[in-house]
């Protein structure tokens, strides 16, 4: 045997060895968290929370009005709780063969300044009684109603829905509010409930008047007999997940928050160097009616130094369930970024003694991570929601007790 080819072959095995070590190594050890992330533990006065009532009553108020001030604005007193809606059956039928019952709703908030009316679909397994339900505010044509003729849609498969047992709600978020910079907030929900006039840097915007919609269709779950109130999931794409995720803040009934792909002022991060990310100047520049006048006024391009991050966005959850998820080739909505927000949201669940994202680094793609009360999973391609995403939702409400209804013979 010839002595260099045996050297060099005994090197490049020892390299070979060496490198699957540091790769392993590398594997197994948690990346450093980004510098500078403000602190969630801490309350603005220095104090360190311990207990789950220093979270409820001094740190969770805190945030909350930490986000209301700064990011999504300050709801009217109008608007304060659900009394001034109402709600019709307009029209009921069966669906997906039989296997399920469709109900279309019309919701009238009467305000202060006039009436604004608008329309979402509800459909359960034929005969469920307390059942899980996920609700998913959306895209769609401008009457709402093209969800109820199509139960078979990546992003809204009712049918998959039903056929594990679970209800579930589409409702067009534009219904609510035109999704259109140059209403600026007058139009839809906001003209029934404010005077354009009586408008500040703080007031409430776009994505907070969705969420206050999907918080008037929980108060409507909450009668029906077929949903199961303490189990309700509020699911979001892109803006619907910044929309998701404040609807769980702000609403305690929310049982499980799945955030999909939301991205910049949603679940990721800001303290973190993503530079093909969405960052808030643009967010704010495109889409300035989604948030209050303040958050581009104070945080474009600010993210450096922000006081705040969304990381204490997602605590507000806690201890309640929430998904975030990613897509591989959303390089926009920044996946390590929102990975990053789950994990440093966790230590708000730990106070209640439960986990919250258990994996300590950033998973492959189509691996879920689903140990602990907060999931997260990157999925292989684009920025969308599709079967996939809502295969996995169900998986970790299944995980966490959710059971449909038993499938009928
Ligand atoms: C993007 C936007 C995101 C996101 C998304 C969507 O273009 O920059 O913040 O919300 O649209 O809603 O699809």
């Amino acid at each position: 045997m010839d002595y260099r080819y045996g050297c060099v072959k005994g090197l490049v095995f020892a390299a070979a060895v060496a490198c699957g070590v540091c790769a392993s190594a590398a594997k197994k050890k948690a990346p450093p968290v980004p510098s500078g992330v403000p602190e969630l533990m801490k309350t603005s006065g220095g104090r360190t929370v311990a207990t789950v009532d220093e979270w409820e009553k001094i740190r969770r108020p805190e945030i909350l009005k930490c986000f209301e001030e700064n990011e999504f604005g300050i709801r009217p007193d109008s608007v304060a709780d659900g009394r001034d809606v109402s709600f019709t059956v307009v029209s009921e039928k069966e669906v997906l063969g039989g296997r399920a019952v469709c109900k279309l709703v019309k919701a009238v908030y009467a305000g202060p300044y006039g009436k604004h009316g608008w329309q979402f679909s509800f459909v359960a397994p034929k005969g469920a009684r307390n059942v899980p339900v996920f609700l998913l505010m959306d895209v769609g044509r401008g009457d709402g109603l093209s969800a109820t003729d199509d139960f078979s849609q990546e992003r809204w498969p009712a049918g998959d829905i039903v056929a594990r047992g679970f209800a579930t709600v589409y409702v067009f978020k534009e219904a609510l509010a035109p999704d259109d910079k140059s209403a600026r907030c007058v139009k839809g929900i906001f003209s029934a409930a404010e005077s354009p006039g009586s408008r500040n840097g703080k007031s409430w915007a776009t994505i907070s008047a969705w969420a206050w919609g999907n918080s008037r269709i929980i108060d409507w779950l909450g009668k029906q007999p077929e949903a199961d109130a303490s189990r309700i999931a509020v699911v979001g794409h892109s803006r619907g997940g910044k929309t998701a995720l404040w609807t769980g803040a702000t609403d305690p009934r929310v049982a499980l928050v799945c955030s999909v792909q939301s991205g910049c002022a949603g679940a990721k991060l800001n303290h973190i160097a993503l530079p093909r990310s969405e960052h808030i100047e643009a967010i704010t520049r495109n889409f300035p009616h989604w948030f209050c006048g303040d958050y581009r006024a104070k945080y474009a391009g600010k993210e450096f130094s922000m006081p705040f991050d969304q990381h204490w966005l997602a605590a507000l959850i806690a201890p309640r369930l929430l998904v975030i998820s990613s897509a591989t080739e959303d390089v926009w909505a920044g996946p390590r970024g929102e990975w990053w927000t789950a994990r440093l949201a966790s230590p708000a669940w730990e106070l209640y003694g439960r986990k919250g994202l258990v994996a300590e680094s950033f998973p492959r793609a189509d691996s879920p991570q689903q140990d602990g009360s907060v999931a997260y999973h990157v999925r292989t391609g684009r920025h969308s929601l599709v079967r996939y995403d809502w295969a996995r939702y169900m998986d970790f409400a299944e995980k966490h007790g959710w059971k449909g209804m038993p499938p009928r013979d």
